[in-house]
């Protein structure tokens, strides 16, 4: 399905993607939230710039979506991209509060959850991040688990990222997926990824090696009627990556930062990204950007291969 923009609808496409779909060149989706409340800037910009041009040398065509004074956009034009790197106060938007955005003409990042529906009504069927969302540690008290989770379960978008962020509860993230019926499959190799590092110490409950198999088992699904989105964990590269037991360390020093300052809500995964950022003296973000870009790739190859499967 596309989206028609009208008035009850403000929806812009960049010019790249509006000639991607007319041509029927593969597109990937791409989220902003990880742009306005991941990253410090310059360094969200310069992901935000690289992860596009990545898209484009494998021959497909990016989309980072966000709302902008009340439109959705479905891929940025550079300028609106730098415009909101910079930009301060935008909202951080989920399902919950997406259609608030654009119903009161404001300005805010999507999220995994409003990237997925978005990028699902827009036809794009592939897209790339960071991280995810998950179950937080402590969420048997807390509740604190992200929406990203219910949008897998509901939404045909396959989700690249480099698996879960120690920050969360990896293995309650990994039940909340299997009882919501999404598959998790890791990119080459058997152990589920940690976001800075390749390990988690958990079995993947999937593994598939190529992109056209990441491909062919999605058709299957939609042969099968299964609905909803699928997560592909993609591990950081070797020679970028934090090791498990040394983030662990500032990983807890975080978490009793965001305990002492009271931190809930959306607030929650911003907060500890940043006080991360701190405490490694800036080394989580070169990792951060380094597997987003390394996500962005295998996103275009999946979506090319989807692409061919469907001729
Ligand atoms: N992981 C990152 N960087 C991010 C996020 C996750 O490494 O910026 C963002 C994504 O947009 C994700 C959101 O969808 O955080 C999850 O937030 P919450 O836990 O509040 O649902
Ligand atoms: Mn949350």
């Amino acid at each position: 399905m596309t989206l028609p923009a009208s008035p009850k609808l403000p929806v812009s496409y960049s010019a790249e993607v509006a000639r991607a779909k007319a041509e029927g060149i593969p597109v990937v989706a791409l989220e902003s939230t990880i742009i306005t409340h991941g990253m410090p800037y310059p360094g969200n910009l310069e992901m935000a710039e690289s992860v596009e041009a990545i898209i484009r040398e494998e021959g497909a065509v990016p989309a980072t979506i966000a709302v902008i004074d009340g439109v959705l956009h479905i891929g940025l034009e550079s300028e609106q991209c730098r415009m909101l790197a910079q930009f301060q106060g935008a909202m951080k938007l989920s399902r919950a509060d997406l259609a608030f955005a654009i119903a009161e003409g404001r300005t805010g990042a999507t999220t995994v959850a409003a990237t997925m529906i978005a990028a699902a009504r827009a036809g794009i069927k592939v897209f790339a991040t960071g991280g995810i969302g998950g179950v937080h540690r402590g969420a048997e008290t807390s509740f604190d688990i992200s929406a990203d989770l219910e949008e897998l379960a509901r939404t045909q978008v396959t989700v690249v990222c480099a698996g879960a962020k120690a920050i969360l509860d990896i293995p309650k993230t990994l039940e909340v997926l299997e009882t919501k019926g999404v598959p998790v499959v890791t990119f080459g190799q058997d152990e589920f990824p940690a976001f800075w590092s390749r390990s988690s110490g958990l079995k993947s409950p999937l593994r598939l090696d190529s992109a056209a198999a990441i491909a062919g088992f999605q058709s299957t699904r939609e042969h099968l009627g299964i609905a909803g989105g699928m997560l592909i964990g993609n591990p950081v590269p070797e020679a970028d990556e934090i090791e498990r037991e040394e983030m662990e360390i500032y990983i807890t020093r975080a978490l009793d930062n965001a305990d002492r300052d009271g931190i809930s809500g959306k607030a929650v995964t911003p907060y500890l990204l940043d006080s991360l950022f701190h405490l490694t003296g800036g080394r989580s973000l070169k990792t951060n950007i380094a597997l987003v870009e390394n996500n962005a790739r295998l996103a275009a190859r999946i979506a090319i291969a989807m692409a061919k499967l469907s001729q």
